[in-house]
């Protein structure tokens, strides 16, 4: 009897427990019809664990290819080069074996055109949302939609000086208003030959300047613009010493007193001549009569073999404090908001660096040539450093 008892008391607790429609004993969450599908699984990352990266010279502070290596176990490899057309011979050429080269924003326009370069995919660029979109709109202006480019550092082609030296051998002759007049002008440049006037050795560095000089559309297509141009600069060719590829050193190395060089890289000779224990004063003019701006931007080739070791160095490199030690000890703003309060008020507070209201309305902005003048261009850089 007793077992029986037992045996209804312990089929009741079944059916119980299976659920009576009525009650049931545990609430259940109702099926939900738009359940969230589950997060994908990241994706693996299946490439070699190697990164081949192709920037300028002097652009990256020490130590960070070595941290990034160190937490990703990606091995860096990291070449440089001196000026966007040997980024642009390599890249033409194909096969350059590189993931990340560092064109100019508007040099890059035409390689964009002509479709060197893979989309970036920003969803792999967490600290994308670092970079501050009004920058990201100057870039657009060259690269639609910001479809290919992710900023490195920026700043501006100028004029910078060996104080003492320049003011010596200008003599009773005040300094110009116009800072390019000290290399483009045969009244200062007869001057300064004597301690020497140094150009970077670069067509796009150097015309787009001087079209601006002579008055006429930094990036003409017009032939008889580069005329005039080249016509100006043929006028001051045999007062200038070096067309210079190693630009910091040779200007810590005393070569030249007048140089057209990059803000950052005149601040880095100014440093080091103080540091070298030097009297001399190295300056970089502000533009006062119009600076070149530039955009280095990252790219991934087409045929690069690891674009997600690529995306990965990108999000690593737009870390806040990353960014910020690349002002810091290269001396070149950064387009990364996240950055500016890392950044040290002395390097915030040089106004070579970091240019006021006035002297970036001066600045001769983003563009680039196209491809049908680039004839023309070389040719005109070519006959003028060959004195013809
Ligand atoms: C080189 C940095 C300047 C690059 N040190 C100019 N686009």
């Amino acid at each position: 009897m007793k077992k029986q008892v037992l045996a209804l008391a312990i089929a009741a607790m079944l059916l119980a427990a299976c659920g009576k429609k009525e009650e049931p004993v545990v609430a259940v969450p109702a099926p939900v019809a738009e359940a969230p599908a589950a997060a994908p699984a990241a994706p693996v990352n299946t490439e070699e664990k190697v990164l081949n990266i192709y920037n300028w010279a002097d652009y990256i502070p020490e130590g960070m290819i070595a941290a990034f290596e160190q937490e990703s176990g990606i091995k860096v490899n990291y070449n440089t080069f001196e000026n966007n057309e040997a980024l642009h011979a390599k890249l033409v050429a194909g096969n350059s074996g590189y993931d990340i080269v560092v064109p100019t924003a508007g040099f890059a326009k035409k390689q964009i055109e002509g479709d060197l370069y893979q989309a970036i995919d920003p969803s792999k660029i967490p600290n994308y949302k670092n970079l501050n979109p009004d920058f990201m709109a100057k870039i657009a202006g060259v690269d639609p939609e910001n479809k290919h480019l992710v900023p490195w550092a920026w700043g501006f082609t100028t004029v910078g000086i060996n104080k003492g030296k320049v003011e010596k051998a200008l003599g009773d002759m005040p300094m110009p208003e116009n800072a390019w007049d000290l290399v483009f002008d045969p009244k200062y440049s007869s001057k300064l030959k004597s301690c020497g006037i140094a150009y970077l050795d670069s067509p796009s560095e150097i015309l787009p300047i001087a079209l601006h000089y002579v008055g006429k559309p930094p990036y003409s297509s017009d032939p008889a613009d580069f005329k005039l141009a080249g016509d100006m600069l043929g006028k001051v060719r045999k007062d200038i010493r070096l067309f210079s590829s190693t630009m910091i050193d040779d200007i810590a190395g005393g070569k030249a007193c007048a140089f057209v060089g990059w803000s950052g890289d005149i601040n880095i000779a100014a440093d080091r001549v103080k540091e070298n224990g030097s009297k001399d004063v190295i300056v970089p003019l502000l533009p006062t009569g119009g600076g070149l701006v530039f955009i280095d931007t990252m790219a991934i080739p087409k045929d690069a073999a690891h674009p997600n070791n690529a995306h990965l160095f990108m999000d690593f490199y737009l870390r806040a404090e990353n960014a910020a030690s690349m002002a810091n000890e290269m001396n070149y703003p950064t387009g990364n908001v996240a950055a500016l309060d890392l950044i040290k008020p002395e390097i915030k507070g040089n106004s070579t660096i970091f240019l006021d209201a006035e002297n970036t309305a001066r600045l001769i902005p983003t563009g680039g040539f196209t491809n049908e003048v680039s004839g023309v261009l070389n040719d005109t850089y070519n006959a003028f450093k060959r004195g013809k």
